[in-house]
């Protein structure tokens, strides 16, 4: 709750200060990515609100389709929203969040995992058990992502709308990257007790990175959605991976 709502304040109050829109805060995302047609994704969606008017789309995270009306997302992403599911909605099938194509749907309810809860490190929001289940309120006809653990595999895919790095505020297209996997012990190493290996799994490089705008996306290993992006210490610093939520701890 705490993490997006202040990252939702920041980037309100960033856009307004500045007069602009969209805009939204100065970080990174799919560092080290390409555009990548939506098509190819077609489970893939944005979620986001009117509410959140700085943004095209109003997007902020990304989520996976589990069944035509159910979209596994980031609990951290969704949170704030739980009592308000409504103000909620997805989109589907879009490249480009100031395109108009694609499908959008409204959001009937919010279920977090019953373990999420948020602790810190430096000053980023950790998430525990950061999965949570929207429930669209229409069923769409796209099929459902393939889901698995990453077992053995030393690289993954991340896709997302976010921004390229800090340098880029305005990028909106949907990129993906390849990112390593470099094992349980570089994210113990980075963060200590914050990184839970038996609920995260670790991911990236300096070289390619996912970030804010991109959570709630997925990591794809052996061609299967195996966590979500879910947090991290800053994007692409050296020694600091991204931090993802296994889905094997779904309730
Ligand atoms: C975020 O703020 C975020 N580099 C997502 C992923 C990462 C860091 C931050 C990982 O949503």
């Amino acid at each position: 709750m705490v993490k997006l709502s202040r990252r939702l304040l920041c980037t309100v109050l960033l856009g307004a200060s500045l007069g602009l829109a969209p805009l939204a805060t100065p970080a990174n995302a799919v560092t080290g990515g390409s555009p990548v047609p939506a098509a190819r994704y077609r489970w893939l969606g944005a979620v986001g609100s009117p509410i959140f008017f700085v943004r095209p789309a109003g997007q902020f995270c990304g989520g996976v389709l589990t069944a035509p009306d159910r979209l596994l997302t980031a609990g951290h992403c969704v949170s704030m929203f739980r009592t308000v599911p409504g103000v909620l909605r997805v989109t589907f099938g879009r490249d480009d969040l100031t395109d108009r194509g694609g499908e959008t749907v409204t959001v009937k309810s919010v279920r977090m995992h019953p373990k999420y809860r948020e602790t810190s490190f430096k000053d980023e929001t950790v998430s525990h058990h950061d999965l949570a289940v929207l429930t669209l309120a229409r069923r769409v006809n796209r099929p459902a992502a393939p889901l698995g653990a990453a077992g053995a595999a030393r690289t993954g895919e991340i896709a997302g709308w976010g921004f390229t790095s800090e340098n880029d505020l305005f990028n909106t297209r949907l990129r993906a990257a390849r990112v390593p996997l470099p094992g349980d012990a570089a994210c113990r190493r980075a963060y200590g007790d914050s990184f839970d290996p038996s609920d995260m799994l670790c991911a990236g490089s300096p070289k390619a990175d996912s970030c804010q705008f991109d959570s709630g996306g997925p990591l794809i290993a052996n061609g299967r959605v195996a966590a979500l992006v879910s947090w991290g210490y800053g994007c692409g610093k050296p020694g600091y991976p991204g931090v993802y939520a296994k889905l094997d701890s779904l309730p």
